[in-house]
């Protein structure tokens, strides 16, 4: 008998009564009265496995007393239900391989350590409980995603990530030298997105974008997954409803298949299905109101940043849509209202629970002179962005767009503190290592 079995198929309880094979890292071990306790991680599961003296080798049963937390390891055993063993089941050890003795000293003890100690040890920490949980949640996350977009008729598709022109701005733009020239890394696929609809139809990326932010905030990357979509013939309400079925096709998902790990992170799953859309839509000046009722001291025209944010998350207790934000606050590419063109057809989701912005788009502006206008307006130089102007002289159409913070949610999806524990090895101002 050669084959291995997961950890998570001896749990589901079709090998009781059986002989199997696993394989995994010692996660845990004690000994009494003449058993050694063994907790076996694998990756898909954790499971007690138990050696007995007299029932093993007793140079083997010795040899295992040295084992080290961390060991990787072979074993053969037969399944037992058994109550007392935490998931209900256990292998009692018939013969054991050890494939790596761990060194004696791993530096992630069973106790409390700080963050900057655990962020130090990330390659370490990423096998804790917890990460694990949140790193599950996160791939089930984008499973989900990319099944939706794949439902919905959209196709995948990618931009370059050295680019020469902003889409955001030019404040958190990272450059890099480029032989003899000057690039950036990218802040949004989007630009290109906005080529590649004449040629696709209605596309989607998930992809790495770069944002030099120097800020220290609990919820800011320099480098954050971003799942961004863009839809030829779509307006701003049409963007919102795509936004809505995405994420309702989401928390489905997750409640589904990642029930346990959100349980673990104290977010039940029922709590994530009450978090269904519709979700609300609130226009940029009856924000400005909520928050004057609040007693927030916030003047129309600006942004709404972490505090107003948190604040307003209050109000609601779903995600929520707001739109219609000032001209001056959004990026050149946004479109006037053609109600009001102090404003733009631009929306961001914000996620309840003082978590905030999760999304950002709108509808794009498809008129040659409206975008030479705000081009100008901007201060922007119409050299660098003469590709994009052209797009709007070979059949521009309305068309909207949005790109979502997969870590800004999956933050919010598992209750974390700090948006460094969405990602596995998060890349912050002070911080690229390891
Ligand atoms: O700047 S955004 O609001 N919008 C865009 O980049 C558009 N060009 C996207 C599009 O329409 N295709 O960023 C979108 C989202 C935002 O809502 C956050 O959830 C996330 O990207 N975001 C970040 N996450 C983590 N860290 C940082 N620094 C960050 N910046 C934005």
């Amino acid at each position: 008998m050669d084959e291995f079995v997961d950890v998570s198929s001896v749990l589901s309880g079709q090998y009781t009564g059986k002989t199997v094979q696993i394989r995994g890292w010692l996660d845990n071990m004690r000994s009494s009265g003449g058993i050694h306790f063994f907790m076996i991680r694998d990756g898909t599961g954790i499971i007690q496995c138990t050696m007995k003296k007299g029932k093993v080798d007793d140079a083997k049963f010795e040899e295992a007393k040295n084992l080290t937390q961390e060991s990787s390891l072979g074993l053969i055993g037969t399944v037992f239900e058994d109550k007392r063993a935490p998931g209900g089941y256990e292998i009692r050890i018939e013969n054991i391989n050890v494939v790596h003795l761990a060194e004696a000293d791993y530096p992630i003890a069973k106790k409390f350590h700080g963050p900057e100690f655990l962020l130090d040890h990330r390659h370490l920490w990423i096998r804790s409980p917890k990460m694990q949980a949140i790193l599950r949640v996160r791939s089930k996350f984008l499973e989900a995603a990319r099944e939706w977009f794949q439902n919905n008729g959209y196709t995948e598709f990618h931009s370059p990530t050295l680019i020469t022109a902003a889409c955001e701005g030019g404040s958190t733009l990272f450059s890099v030298k480029y032989f003899e020239q000057e690039a950036y890394l990218s802040q949004s696929w989007q630009l290109y997105a906005e080529a590649a609809i004449a040629s696709l139809g209605k596309i989607y990326t998930l992809a790495p974008s770069f944002r030099a932010e120097k800020s220290r905030t609990r919820r800011h990357l320099t480098e954050y997954w971003h799942l961004e979509a863009e839809a030829p013939w779509c307006d701003l309400d049409c963007i919102m409803k795509v936004q809505e079925s995405l994420l309702g096709h989401i928390f489905t998902k997750l409640a589904e298949k990642a029930a346990k790990e959100l349980e673990m992170l104290g977010r039940p799953p029922q709590e994530i299905l009450r978090m269904s859309p519709p979700f609300q839509r609130v226009r940029y000046d009856e924000v400005v109101s909520i928050l004057e009722k609040r007693g927030v001291k916030f003047e129309y025209g600006n942004d709404l940043g972490w505090v107003e944010e948190k604040q307003l998350t209050e109000e609601f207790d779903k995600p929520f849509f707001v739109t219609h934000f000032p001209e001056d606050i959004k990026a050149f590419y946004h479109k006037p209202d053609p109600a009001n063109p102090d404003v733009t057809l631009s929306v961001d989701l914000l996620a309840p629970e003082g978590y905030g912005e999760i999304t950002g788009g709108g509808q794009r502006i498809h008129d040659l002179g409206e975008l030479l206008k705000r081009i100008e307006e901007e201060n922007l130089n119409p050299k660098d962005y003469e590709w994009y102007i052209d797009l709007r002289r070979y059949g521009s159409v309305p068309h909207s767009g949005f790109g979502l913070g997969v870590e800004r949610t999956v933050a919010w999806i598992c209750k974390l503190e700090h948006i460094r524990d969405a990602i596995a090895f998060p890349r912050l101002i002070n911080r690229v290592y390891p």
